[in-house]
């Protein structure tokens, strides 16, 4: 190659440089306009409320629950989108059986199901052995509703979730979906959980010493500090939920620090003992209010797993 040549290519190369360098600059400083549109398209809201269920398809007896009494009593409800959340795969034959039994637009979601870090798996389990559960179902299922429901990208496209169990039901139409904007949490019963809450009540204390929190819910939060041997919850196998309250920045302060100690490993701490500590923790009194259920929703329907 001669010298004319290769100046050249030199000088074709550096000009293609300067080109592709002056491009760049201007798509850098141009207003992001196609980004903003994705990424307001990706959080696109679904509906105003949806509706979550975590089922084990691994278990027939939820299956069967779900499908012929979950899903067949809320045909009654405006067309809405329910998510089944599950760690296991779904087969087509029971994909196909669920959209069969209900008009509401069913959305199959695969979860993972992780452990605590360094979490010793081969330790005994804190409930008794079931033929039908999983060793550490239980405890997983309690933590995804805690904690990883509110995380999931599904989820996100609601500003409400309701949540039900498969073996959860509506025994006639009386029960009328609503809510308002005020409200982040509407609840099924009140009750105690005197089993399973090893240190629960000692966790909660110490994060509000530690932290210096000022419970927003003071009458809530004294029924916790009141009652040393059993703790405070909503039954929330029904419950309606705030998703922006779940995913507040102090919410989810707390829901780690709880999370970190591994009491839902370690000692089967519900998610519901958990619930009433959230809302009395970072909710005001306005801002909860009970599900009028009149005597229209039952749980367990068909017996419990
Ligand atoms: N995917 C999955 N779902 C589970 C598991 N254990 C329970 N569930 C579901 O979680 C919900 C609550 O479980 P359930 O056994 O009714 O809890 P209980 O009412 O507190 O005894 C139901 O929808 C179950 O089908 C599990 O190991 N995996
Ligand atoms: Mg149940």
């Amino acid at each position: 190659m001669n010298q004319t040549i290769k100046r050249r290519i030199g000088g074709t190369t550096i000009v293609a440089c300067l080109i592709f360098m002056f491009i760049f600059a201007i798509i850098n400083n141009l207003p992001q306009y196609e980004i903003r549109t994705s990424s307001s398209a990706e959080k696109e809201i679904l509906d105003d409320i949806g509706i979550a269920i975590l089922v084990d398809w691994k278990l027939k007896k939820a299956m069967e629950d779900l499908i012929s009494g979950m899903l067949p009593s809320i045909k009654h409800f405006k067309p809405m989108h329910i998510v089944l959340f599950s760690e296991s795969d779904v087969s087509s034959d029971y994909q196909r059986r669920v959209r069969q039994v209900t008009n509401h637009t069913i959305h199959f979601i695969l979860i993972e199901f992780n452990f605590p870090k360094d979490f010793d798996v081969n330790m005994p389990s804190p409930v008794k052995k079931s033929n039908r559960r999983s060793k550490w179902g239980y405890m997983h299922m309690c933590e995804f509703w805690f904690k990883h429901i509110w995380h999931n990208p599904l989820t996100q496209k609601f500003r409400y979730l309701m949540r039900f169990d498969t073996d959860s039901c509506f025994l006639n139409q009386k029960y009328k979906l609503e809510y308002n904007d005020s409200l982040v949490y509407l609840h099924g019963l009140f009750t105690w959980e005197g089993a399973y809450i090893t240190d629960l009540r000692k966790h909660i204390l110490d994060y509000v010493s530690k932290y210096n929190i000022e419970p927003k819910n003071p009458a809530m939060f004294k029924v916790i500090q009141d009652n040393p041997s059993k703790l405070p919850m909503y039954y929330n196998n029904i419950e309606i939920v705030k998703i922006a309250f779940m995913l507040k920045k102090e919410v989810q302060h707390f829901t780690d620090y709880m999370q970190a100690t591994k009491g839902q490993f370690l000692y089967r701490w519900g998610d519901a003992p958990l619930r009433y500590a959230t809302l009395a923790l970072f909710s005001k009194p306005t801002e909860i209010t009970a599900l009028d259920l009149k005597g229209s929703y039952k749980h367990s329907c068909n017996g419990g797993y």
